[in-house]
Order: structure tokens, then C-alpha cells, then sequence
């Protein structure tokens, strides 16, 4: 029977380059032999990507923050059911743009939700599956929403710049409160910023195989 696989996750706030630093992980795991599934939260499956358009698009109802939540954490029940878990237990490494550590991040940080409610969806949604290596790429605010500044926002980005500052705040105390977290500085150029993370995976695919 083969191993279980390693579970990914990529986090930070907008515009630190999630997606274009996926790719390169996935470039290099696969070059160490892996068999690697790119996903990304909220979706990764035709229905979660229906909610994923329903909790993006920009709309004049205002959104419950609970609403936000459980349709956050129905889209994640999705996702580990039809892409995470089955991988996993084929031993393929799966690499997520996004986790629960998002929701802790813009809905407990960001809008102020009760973070036990959080943990407690945590615990029925996925139990005791977390990542086994979760990459932080950090940048300040200003710079993530530069970057992103010529296309069209959606619901989260066309929050105040405040709103971002406490998602990073709680990024940050995550990251020193976890072991699985590596901090990347993200905001130089992105040759540097791969080269931090390739040390980073590399590291984590040695000390894991
Ligand atoms: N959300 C939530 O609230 N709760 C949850 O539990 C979950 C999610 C799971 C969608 O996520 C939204 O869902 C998100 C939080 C919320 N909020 N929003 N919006 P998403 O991850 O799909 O959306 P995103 O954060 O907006 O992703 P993004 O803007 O596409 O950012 P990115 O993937 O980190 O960046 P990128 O597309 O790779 O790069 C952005 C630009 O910067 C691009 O032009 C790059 O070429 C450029 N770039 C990248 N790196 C560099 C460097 N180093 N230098 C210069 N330029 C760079």
C-alpha cells in the first residue's frame, strides 16, 4: 500500500502571488518524483466552484458573516471529500491555494467572527486533517493590492485597506503559533521569492519522504 501523501497549503493576503508561486511548487515536487494534485480554496470541484462564485461576486445584500462562513466551510466538506482525501490516500501531495487557515484569517481577523465557531466547524468539517506544511508569503498591504490594482475587484478585494491589515495580523500570529508554517518574505523580486520557497518545499520533501 502506498504512503499517504503530503497536504500543501499556500496562504498570505491579496496579491502576494499565491498563483504563480503554486505553479513553481508543483514544477518542483514533480521533478522529486511526486505525483502532485493543484488545487485551491473556496473550490476545486464543480460544485464548490458554484460557491465559490456565489461568496466572490459582488452583490448589494449584505453577506452574514455566519453565511460567509458555513458556505466557506461547505465548499471546504466538498473539496476534502471529492479532491483532498482521495489523493491523500493514494499518495499523491496535494497543493491548496487557501485552507482553513484563510478562514481564521479574513473572517476571524478580517470581519471579526468568533474564532471558536471557526474551531468548532474545523473540527466537524475536517477533524484532525491539517496541513503538513503550510507556506506563508508575506508582503504588506499596500504592495499585495498594487500588484492587483488594474483588475476588476471582487467582493473581499473591494474591502478597506484596514480589513487586509488584520488578515496579515492574524496570518502573522498563526505563523508563530504553528510549527507547519514557514514564513516566506514575499515581497522582493519573484526569482528571490521562489528561491526562499524552493528551500522551503525541498526542506519539507527530505525530511517527509
Ligand atoms: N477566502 C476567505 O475569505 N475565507 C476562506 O476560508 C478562503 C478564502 C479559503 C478568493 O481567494 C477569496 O476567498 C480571497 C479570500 C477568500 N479573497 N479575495 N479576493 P483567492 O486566493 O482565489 O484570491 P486572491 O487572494 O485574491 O488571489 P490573487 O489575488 O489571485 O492573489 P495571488 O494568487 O496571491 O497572486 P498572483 O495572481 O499570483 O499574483 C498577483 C500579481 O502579482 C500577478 O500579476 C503576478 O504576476 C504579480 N506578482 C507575483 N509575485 C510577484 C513578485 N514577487 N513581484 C512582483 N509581482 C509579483
Amino acid at each position: 500500500m502506498k504512503a499517504r501523501g503530503r497536504f500543501i497549503t499556500v496562504e498570505g493576503t491579496e496579491g502576494v502571488g499565491k498563483s504563480t508561486n503554486i505553479r513553481a511548487i508543483v514544477r518542483l515536487l514533480e521533478a522529486r518524483g511526486k505525483e502532485v494534485v493543484a488545487t485551491r480554496e473556496p473550490g476545486g470541484t464543480p460544485l464548490a466552484e458554484e460557491l465559490r462564485t456565489m461568496l466572490l461576486v459582488a452583490r448589494d445584500e449584505p453577506v452574514a458573516a455566519m453565511t460567509e462562513v458555513l458556505l466557506m466551510f461547505a465548499a471546504r466538506a466538498q473539496h476534502l471529500s471529492q479532491v483532498v482525501r482521495p489523493a491523500l490516500a493514494v499518495g499523491k501531495w496535494v497543493v491548496c491555494d487557501r485552507f482553513t487557515d484563510a478562514t481564521f484569517a479574513y473572517q476571524g481577523g478580517g470581519r471579526g467572527f468568533d474564532t471558536s465557531v471557526i474551531e468548532a466547524l474545523a473540527n466537524i468539517v475536517h477533524g484532525d486533517l491539517e496541513p503538513d506544511l503550510t507556506i506563508y508569503l508575506d508582503v504588506p498591504v499596500e504592495v499585495g493590492l498594487a500588484r492587483i490594482d488594474a483588475r476588476d475587484r471582487d467582493r473581499f478585494e473591494s474591502e478597506r485597506r484596514e480589513f487586509f491589515e488584520r488578515i496579515r495580523q492574524t496570518y502573522l500570529d498563526r505563523c508563530n503559533r504553528y510549527a507547519r508554517f514557514r514564513y516566506i518574505d514575499a515581497s522582493g523580486p519573484l526569482s528571490d521569492v521562489q528561491a526562499r520557497i524552493a528551500t522551503a518545499v525541498q526542506q519539507f520533501a527530505e525530511t517527509s519522504s
